[in-house]
């Protein structure tokens, strides 16, 4: 019976994986510059007024298989604008890449999702892509992609463009790795207080993706002042979605303090896989990219090096680097946060190395979520 249930949950929204992720930003070019530059991303295509489109300027930058797509407006009053006045920078589509738009969508808006673009075709002389786009949390969208009709450099409409940086030096004279990070891990949510079990139920429904079993509870969110969170993600583990809601407590939690910053609920935390989580934090940092710190203690607690035990770089290298380390039953990951990439206290990304383990890092919740408090403290938010 429950595996019967889990077939045909899969089978009603089968996803590929994230397609791409797009930024809604106040000016595309600086920031594909950024993430060129300090994420190590390479810029592969483009489409503006040069090509016709009045709008946008459009940049695709990628790292392995990660995507994203960097817009801004070029002329008040162009679709987007509004996103940018109200939450700053931030994310709008965490697009997903699906086999059948046409079912996909069928099946959300029989859901009950909010459709916001109806399935069609956009071609160019690449190839045809069969689009749609659905409604998520706050303003955030999910497009429905299916690109196996097309051979071109993102999306029908846009040209091939070169690199922005070139770093082809750098990495041949061995000072910077090719890739800082090779694919999207996982995108975190931030909905409203009393809102995280609907959209967990949103995704379930509409998606048919189910709970991982990672979750912080009221247990951890009372002793850390933080939040509560549960993870969705679909049959096949590629695509995972933690949603946090705030906690209460005496000090403001990490997500009301974004939940004011943004305007409304939204996107928090892009979580990018690596498999040198050394280099590349040397690569970013040395790029001036800034992130949180970790308490020698953390490394010199007994109990957490025993819980650790052996992992592939020394704790005196991660100690450096103020790199989280956790441990569960599948194995171990290594992570690392940095601080907010914009003015407003909202979007941060995460660097994850995974030896197995399938979780978030639950162990190192209380030491991120202190160092997540001492920015606060700083910023005058708690
Ligand atoms: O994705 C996660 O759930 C972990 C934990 O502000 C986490 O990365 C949760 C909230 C937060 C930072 C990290
Ligand atoms: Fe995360």
């Amino acid at each position: 019976m429950g595996m019967e249930h889990a077939t045909t949950k899969a089978d009603v929204f089968p996803v590929k994986g994230v397609d791409y992720l797009q930024f809604l930003v106040g000016n595309a070019k600086q920031a594909a510059h950024y993430y060129s530059t300090a994420f190590g991303m390479i810029c592969v295509a483009y489409r503006g007024p040069e090509q016709g489109y009045r709008d946008h300027a459009e940049y695709v930058l990628v790292s392995g298989s990660a995507r994203f797509l960097i817009t801004g407006a070029v002329h008040p009053g162009a679709p987007g604008a509004d996103h940018v006045t109200k939450h700053s920078d931030g994310i709008h589509d965490i697009a997903l890449e699906v086999p059948d738009v046409d079912a996909a969508y069928l099946h959300a808006i029989n859901a009950g999702a909010r459709g916001v673009t109806e399935p069609h075709d956009v071609k160019d002389e690449h190839g045809t892509v069969r689009i749609a786009a659905i409604a998520a949390y706050g303003d955030t969208i999910h497009s429905l992609v299916d690109r196996s009709g097309y051979d071109g450099p993102f999306l029908p409409g846009f040209v091939t463009r070169a690199p922005i940086v070139d770093r082809s030096a750098a990495v041949a004279a061995g000072l910077q790795p090719k890739r800082f990070f090779q694919a999207v891990d996982h995108v975190v949510g931030n909905v409203e207080l009393g809102k995280m079990d609907e959209w967990v139920e949103f995704y379930g429904r509409v998606m048919g993706f189910t709970n991982m079993a990672e979750f912080i509870g009221d247990d951890i969110a009372t002793d850390y002042s933080a939040l509560m969170s549960k993870v969705v993600a679909d049959g096949h583990r590629k695509v995972k979605f933690p949603l946090n809601e705030p906690a209460v407590s005496k000090r403001k939690s990490q997500i009301d303090e974004y939940l004011e910053f943004y305007g409304g609920p939204g996107a928090q935390h892009i979580a990018v896989a690596t498999n040198d989580i050394l280099a590349s934090v040397d690569a970013m940092r040395a790029a001036g990219v800034e992130f949180l710190n970790t308490p020698d203690s953390y490394y010199d607690d007994p109990e957490l090096r025993a819980r650790i035990g052996e992992v592939r770089a020394p704790i005196d290298e991660l100690k450096k680097r103020g790199i989280l380390v956790d441990r569960d039953e599948d194995g171990y990951l290594l992570q690392i946060f940095t601080a907010p990439v914009q003015d407003r206290p909202t979007v941060f990304f995460e660097l994850i190395e995974r030896h197995g383990s399938l979780g978030f890092g639950k162990g190192n919740f209380k030491a991120l979520f202190e160092a997540i408090e001492r920015e606060q403290e700083r910023r005058g938010n708690l």
